[in-house]
């Protein structure tokens, strides 16, 4: 890690008030969930765009839901790693005057490393919506006791509580996510290949509004290239180098 770089990041963060943290599949990578699109990707094994879309679950609910009870098999032996752990910590240690996580993520680990001010984007792989009468509930199971799981009000399919690709993102998130954006003073972004709108557009939009962009990455990205600070490596290595430097 280059030392200065980490002081200098460090220096910002200390001179941060309003601080956001927008996360991707990368945080949860030290967990031993796999990513999107690194080697040992979901997207790989699984065709995951097509399978992560309406018209996917039209033509073959059983296959979607196969691929979402096995990520729910894997998520539910996982846990929170030490970058989820730190963040966690900057908030309830109140480090920040406001601090906030939009996350990418559907894996519900920000939560269960006790994170609270958390927009999730992207919904929750543990909620469940019906498909006919739109009740959504968190369902636990592992694994799911019928693949695909029916509603017990209306006995219509049940889809998973995710946003899929071509579908809208809750407007309550969408909404809070860019007021946080506007008015942070500085925007951490991590693990994240930048790749999916719109929480893509977000460091930019932060930027625009003049916030400090540091990108922790273990590869360059899109949003390396204006960044203000670039720190390469492991988002469970860094964080707890970074904590070091502030406490
Ligand atoms: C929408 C939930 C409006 C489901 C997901 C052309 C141009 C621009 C946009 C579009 C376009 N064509 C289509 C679009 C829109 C589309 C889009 O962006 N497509 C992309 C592919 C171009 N977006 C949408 O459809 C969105 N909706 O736009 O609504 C609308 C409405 C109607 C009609 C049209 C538009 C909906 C997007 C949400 C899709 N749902 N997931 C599920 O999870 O099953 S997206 C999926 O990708 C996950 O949520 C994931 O979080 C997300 C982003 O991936 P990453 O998190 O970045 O993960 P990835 O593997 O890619 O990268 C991991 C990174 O971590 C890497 O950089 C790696 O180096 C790094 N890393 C690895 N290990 C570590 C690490 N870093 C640090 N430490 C480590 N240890
Ligand atoms: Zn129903």
């Amino acid at each position: 890690m280059d030392e200065k770089l980490l002081k200098d990041a460090a220096s910002v963060l200390r001179g941060s008030k309003n601080v956001v943290v927008l996360t991707g599949a990368g945080i949860s990578a030290e967990s031993g969930i796999p990513t999107f699109r690194g080697k040992d990707g979901w997207w790989k094994r699984y065709r995951a765009e097509e399978l992560a879309t309406p018209e996917a679950f039209r033509r073959d609910p059983k296959l979607v839901w196969e691929w979402y009870n096995y990520r729910r098999e894997i998520i539910h032996s996982k846990k929170p790693n030490r970058a989820h752990i730190i963040l966690s910590k900057w908030e309830n240690e109140g480090k920040f005057e406001n601090f906030t996580i939009i996350t990418q993520n559907v894996d519900g680990l920000h939560m269960r490393s006790g994170s609270k001010n958390v927009l999730c984007l992207h919904g929750d792989i543990w909620k469940v919506r019906c498909t006919g009468c739109y009740r959504e509930e968190y369902n636990f199971d592992v694994p799911l006791k019928e693949i695909p799981p029916r509603c017990s009000n209306c006995n219509s399919l049940l889809r998973p509580g995710v946003v899929w690709f071509g579908e809208s993102l809750p407007q309550f998130e969408l909404e809070r996510s860019f007021r946080e954006l506007e008015r942070c003073d500085l925007l951490i972004v991590i693990g994240t290949s930048g790749i999916v709108y719109p929480a893509a557009s977000m460091p930019q939009y932060a930027k625009s509004h003049g916030s400090k962009i540091i990108e922790i990455n273990i590869e360059k990205t899109p949003i390396t290239n204006y960044a203000h600070i670039f720190l390469k490596g492991k988002a469970g290595e860094i964080l707890p180098l970074l904590d070091g430097e502030i406490s």
